[in-house]
């Protein structure tokens, strides 16, 4: 049977709880983060949201036609995503141009990598890590100010709506796709898993 994006969240259920529900969330829904906690994962979510633009830009390269809309509707938000990422840090005093922690250089290797790979595998990659934010960022209920800002964001019923449609378009990549192109997209989505848990870590090693 072919690979879909349901299928992956039901074959590897520990791995996407892991992904999607850390001590940093809860922290954010109950107002207990410390400042410096967060703003470390603001910073760091800037410099992933950077390279994570540039999958979605190689995401086109590879796409039918038809996958086009979701992936210009994407661009679009990610240009207003980028200017508030900017505005938040300017609020809060924040040096964007800090370097990159390891968690973050291995996370956008990884992403700039699947340039190479099919269509199948760019798209399944694509929707799993919008897929983990919009979840993680739901999971703990109503979040303190100015943390229900951020859960929002990716929260959204819009947001929802959008990550829909990324699944759909995987699935239809995924559905044609040869054995290699399905093998090669749930390790992807492993791999999406892995980094997700290990970027919530992160804001505690600043
Ligand atoms: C997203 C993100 C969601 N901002 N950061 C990580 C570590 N994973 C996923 O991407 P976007 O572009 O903010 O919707």
């Amino acid at each position: 049977m072919a690979e879909s994006c349901a299928a992956l969240l039901t074959d590897h259920p520990a791995l996407w709880k892991a992904a999607t529900e850390h001590a940093f969330l809860d922290q954010c829904a109950d107002g207990s983060i410390a400042p410096q906690q967060f703003n470390t994962w603001l910073v760091q979510d800037y410099h992933f949201v950077l390279d994570f633009t540039r999958l979605v830009a190689g995401c086109l390269m590879a796409a039918p036609p038809q996958d086009f809309n979701a992936l210009f509707d994407g661009l679009a938000a990610l240009k207003a995503e980028l200017n508030w990422f900017r505005d938040k840090a300017a609020e809060r005093g924040l040096e964007l141009g800090t370097a990159r922690q390891a968690t973050c250089v291995t996370y956008c290797e990884f992403m700039l990598g699947l340039a190479s790979q099919t269509y199948g595998v760019q798209a399944t990659a694509l929707w799993a890590i919008e897929r983990a934010y919009n979840e993680a960022w739901q999971k703990p209920g109503a979040m303190a100010s100015p943390y229900g800002e951020f859960a929002d964001r990716w929260g959204n019923p819009g947001f929802s709506d959008y990550v829909l449609l990324l699944a759909q378009q995987a699935d239809a990549a995924l559905d044609k796709a040869d054995g290699a192109t399905q093998a090669a997209a749930q390790a992807a989505f492993v791999r999406v898993a892995e980094l997700e848990q290990d970027f919530w870590q992160m804001a505690y090693a600043a």
